[in-house]
């Protein structure tokens, strides 16, 4: 048996490391000769991508490209393989980012927090998930702690099933933002956790496009939920009976069983700690919410009603929940209103009782969303740790304005930390440091976000301002404010030739990542997010458990506005950036490899795209701009120090006069290494695969010596 282990050994010895690195690529960008050459960046990731190697480091960036097949790298064997283990000895894979920063938060004490990118479908969601197991399953667990690993698990079908929905790009598309906190006890086990939502996509409850769906729970309780149940809520089991569900003209997809995720969905709410009047409650609302959207309106064009047809056969299932039919009724076709201490009663026309019906179906599942992060915070309390946190695009142009805003700030502190760590490090080390030049990308975070002048702002005054605004006017505000911004464009503000591709209600950012034109319409609407203030009282009024903590009188009897979308996501994202710049991060970048959810196809041009946008040469020029190999001295001696009699088999003495000997031996030359406190450094690829290259061919004589030998015996 050892003889073919060691022939085993030996073949694949005999391919020396250099056509090794010829088929696979280099694992890590930095070792790239031409390191600033975006071409073989992307010929790197292809050859990987081929040989199914979807993980590639920067330095300890996390590099992964989705290959839309399940790949054996996920069992628990590979989990072992990865704990404890140095970043560099094993290949680059999400367990070893995952342990690494595991292992950091334990020896050095320090909070730390994975922060995960990449456009739809890029593998953000799933990666979020290796991460999760990878600690259920290495952490040490009591049976208390058993508790928590199980919800902290059991939270993502829930999360999943309300705030996911199959979307053109991706079947399983997160439609909000996503921030998780996992603490640990002084034993590394996990004792807690808290989640932060941002900014849920509510418009898809009353509209999804041609060939999307609306929130997978719809699809889940109606094809799934038990007879009784169904008949209970009032539900036939017929997505295409409601109208909310029938807008993307797609209740069916392929790699989705709404049945058995039903049944998933069901267990984990229990495992999670919901009870069973809390369950029935939040299904009441479900239902209600697609009651709602077949309220639909007759009457005159000026003065809506609901036709009596429907007042028996929806209306009724609606208050269900509300237990208070004639308000709700009234609310949804007048619009009270208090002039002089008159309470005065107008009838809605009808686009405008439509879209008061939707601002409730809306607000009433936003915030039932809410409630259920706050519920399942509540079943893992005890706060902060180790960090995940995903950031979804979404389609629509305002809430695509507002995430694109985010990911500027994400890379502005992306830039900013690898910078300072980079920096710290040569300090730390002694090494004098060499400036590096790069975008800052803080003139466009500021276009967005400043007091008085960003578009936030802005906008803000518009949607504050009575009287004839509107969101051309809104544009037109930006074109006198901002009009003479770098990274701001109009179509008036336009050259010929952009002019051609911008609409005249649109406006043109430079983001970081690229242009990107966004419509203005419906920027007011969705910043102010009003819900009438009679549908409000009606919904305060309800006897549902869940909606009476959603919807408090406090809210109406509090005279002053409530924040506009937009102020309420720049504070949130404020508060997030504070959070993350307090911890030590760890990055991955997720890359689509194409837009058909294949396996094995490598879109170059799309990838090319994503390279761009995740600002991936940046990181690398940041990473490469002085050393492009560091190590320990411990490990380095240890890996090479075969290579030099003076090291071997044993070094006695100071590491760094070992290291020093050994490479001299090996006759770097000065310009080619700087000796740092801990650490040495190695200014380019072709030093250290010099090296790897002369421990292969040590290796394979040995081995052809001992495979000889063993010949002998037999
Ligand atoms: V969105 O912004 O929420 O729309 P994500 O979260 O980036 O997006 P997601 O993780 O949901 O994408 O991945 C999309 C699909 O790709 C998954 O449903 C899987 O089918 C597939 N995928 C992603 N990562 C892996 C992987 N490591 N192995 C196998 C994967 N399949
Ligand atoms: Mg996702």
């Amino acid at each position: 048996v050892r003889g073919v282990v060691a022939s085993d050994g030996v073949r694949a010895m005999m391919e020396s490391a250099l056509t090794a690195r010829d088929r696979v690529g280099v694992q890590d960008f930095v070792l790239l000769e031409n390191y600033t050459s975006e071409a073989a960046f992307i010929e790197n990731l292809r050859k990987r991508f081929k040989e199914n190697l979807i993980y590639t480091y920067i330095g300890s960036v996390l590099v992964s490209v989705n290959p839309y097949k399940d790949l054996e790298i996920y069992t628990k064997n590979h989990m072992e393989r990865y704990r404890g283990v140095n970043f560099y000895e094993v290949s680059p894979h999400i367990y070893a980012v995952a342990d690494n920063s595991y292992r950091s938060m334990r020896t050095e004490g320090k909070d730390q927090c994975i922060l995960i990118s990449g456009e739809s479908g890029a593998g953000k969601t799933e990666a979020s998930k290796k991460i999760l197991q990878y600690y259920a399953v290495t952490c040490p667990a009591s049976e208390q702690v058993q508790t928590v690993k199980d919800r902290l698990l059991q939270s993502n079908p829930v999360l999943e099933a309300f705030g996911n929905a199959k979307t053109l790009r991706n079947d399983n598309s997160s439609r909000f933002g996503k921030y998780m906190d996992i603490q640990f006890d002084f034993k590394g086990a996990p004792v807690g956790g808290h989640i932060i939502n941002y900014l849920l996509e509510k418009s898809r409850v009353v509209h999804q496009n041609h060939g999307e769906r609306n929130f997978h729970i719809f699809y889940q309780l109606i094809e799934g939920g038990e007879e009784d149940l169904l008949r209970h809520l009032g539900l036939e089991r017929n997505p295409q009976q409601y109208q909310y569900l029938i807008k993307g003209n797609c209740p069916k997809v392929s790699s989705i069983n709404d049945r058995s995720d039903w049944k998933v969905v069901r267990k984990a709410l229990t495992v999670i700690g919901f009870s069973e009047n809390e369950v029935e409650e939040l299904l009441n609302i479900i239902a209600s919410v697609l009651h709602l959207g077949n309220v639909q309106y007759g009457g005159e064009d000026s003065h809506a009603c609901i036709t009596s047809d429907i007042q028996i056969k929806y209306l009724p299932r609606v208050t269900l929940v509300l237990s208070v039919f004639a308000c709700l009724h009234l609310s949804l076709t007048f619009l009270s209103l208090c002039v002089f201490h008159l309470q005065l009663m107008s009838p809605l026309n009808l686009e405008q009782a439509s879209s008061a019906r939707d601002a409730l179906a809306k607000a009433v599942y936003g915030r039932t969303f809410t409630w259920l992060v706050n519920k399942i915070n509540a079943s893992l309390t005890y706060t902060v740790y180790t960090r995940t946190h995903t950031v979804d695009n979404v389609f629509s142009s305002f809430e695509q304005f507002c995430i694109n805003y985010c990911n500027e700030k994400l890379q502005q502190l992306f830039i900013e930390l690898t910078l300072k760590s980079e920096q710290d490090e040569y300090e730390a080390e002694g090494i004098t440091w060499e400036p590096v030049q790069y975008f800052n990308n803080k003139i466009i975070c500021d276009l967005v976000e400043e007091k008085f002048k960003g578009i936030i702002s802005i906008l803000d005054e518009e949607c504050l301002r009575p009287g004839d605004a509107s969101d051309l006017t809104f544009l037109e505000k930006l074109e006198d404010t901002v009009g003479g911004h770098a990274h701001f464009v109009t179509h008036k503000l336009a050259d010929a030739k952009t002019r051609k591709v911008m609409g005249r209600d649109e406006f043109r950012l430079l983001h970081y990542a690229g242009e990107v034109n966004y419509n203005v319409n419906g920027f007011l609407d969705k910043n102010n997010d009003l819900l009438f203030r009679n549908l409000k009282e009606v919904m305060c009024m309800s006897e549902n458990k869940i909606l009476t903590q959603c919807f408090n009188r406090e809210e109406l009897s509090d005279k002053k506005r409530p924040d506009t979308a937009a102020t309420q996501f720049k504070a949130s994202l404020a508060k997030l950036m504070e959070i993350l710049m307090s911890k030590e991060p760890s990055y991955v970048r997720c890359i689509k490899p194409n837009d058909s959810k294949q396996s094995g196809r490598f879109d170059e041009v799309l990838i090319r795209h994503q390279v761009k946008y995740l600002g991936l040469m940046e990181n690398l020029r940041v990473r490469r701009a002085g050393f492009a190999y560091r190590r320990r001295y411990e490990v380095f001696l240890q890996r090479y120090k075969s290579l030099c009699p003076g090291t071997w088999p044993n070094w006695d003495g100071k590491l760094s006069d070992g290291v020093s000997t050994l490479v001299k031996h090996l006759g770097y030359k000065p310009e080619e290494y700087k000796m740092g406190r801990s650490k040495i450094f190695i200014r380019f690829p072709k030093t250290l695969f010099a090296t790897e290259d002369a421990l292969e061919t040590r290796k394979h004589s040995l081995a052809t010596k001992l495979q000889a030998g063993w010949k002998g015996y037999s």
